[in-house]
């Protein structure tokens, strides 16, 4: 099975395990949580799921659910009110216990924002995902403001970490987020408490937020290569 029908089987899978009507959503961004959108907007164009509130955790959010006419609302909202029923996102990488690394995607900010406001959250993967540590292979994004780049890297070297400013591809200069901050990727030698990391990445002076997602239990659907999803609760 290719890597999108594989995409596709996993969103769909957390979508009718969890998906109901009525429901306020947050809906995630990237390559694996953008079938789930799809899916969920197809299942109201149908008829089979009404009511929906959504709130995007990115552009490329907003943009697949205006394309398919998925009602959307700022976490602000009335409608929302700061509160979610049900969060479904991708991850760059999920341990054993359900924490992830998110940011790969440059939208980390508001997913943890919208993340941490839900009362369930479901992560979808493929099984390139899953690893026994986080932050050994794929880097932790850590978002930043300009102003902060020099210092912040420098406190980010002092807790043993690997540090690069993310730049843009095909464009001299830094990528820079729909919050107007810089990423910086950083990359550990061996294992950390990434609990605690949590909390002392967002200590540092011109941190905005970390890519380190350990105060929510997700369920986790990992997409294997023969077409079968497993379901972690
Ligand atoms: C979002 O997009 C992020 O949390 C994560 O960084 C990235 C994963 O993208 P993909 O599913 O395309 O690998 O879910």
């Amino acid at each position: 099975m290719d890597q999108n029908a594989m995409k596709d089987a996993v969103g769909r899978a957390a979508v009718e395990k969890l998906v109901r009507s009525g429901m306020k959503l947050g809906l995630g961004t990237g390559s694996t949580a953008i079938p789930a959108v799809r899916h969920i907007g197809l299942l109201l164009q149908q008829g089979k799921l009404t009511d929906i509130r959504a709130v995007p955790t990115s552009f490329q959010t907003s943009i697949e659910c205006e394309k398919w006419g998925i009602p959307l609302f700022t976490l602000n909202s009335a409608e929302i009110g700061g509160s979610l029923d049900l969060t479904i996102d991708g991850a760059d990488e999920v341990d054993p216990q359900g924490n992830c690394t998110k940011g790969g995607g440059g939208a980390l900010l508001v997913e943890k924002v919208v993340a941490y406001a839900s009362a369930a959250y479901a992560i979808v993967v493929d099984e390139t995902k899953v690893v026994g540590n986080l932050g050994l292979r794929f880097p932790v994004s850590v978002e930043v403001v300009p102003e902060a780049r020099v210092t912040a890297t420098k406190a980010l070297e002092s807790l043993g970490a690997e540090v690069a400013l993310r730049e843009a591809l095909r464009k001299a200069g830094p990528v820079i987020t729909e919050h107007a901050n810089i990423l910086l990727d950083i990359r550990f030698k061996k294992p950390i408490d990434v609990a605690a990391m949590e909390t002392e990445l967002n200590r540092i002076p011109g941190v905005v937020e970390n890519g380190l997602f350990t105060r929510k239990h997700p369920t986790v659907f990992v997409g294997r290569g023969d077409g079968s999803v497993e379901v972690r609760e």
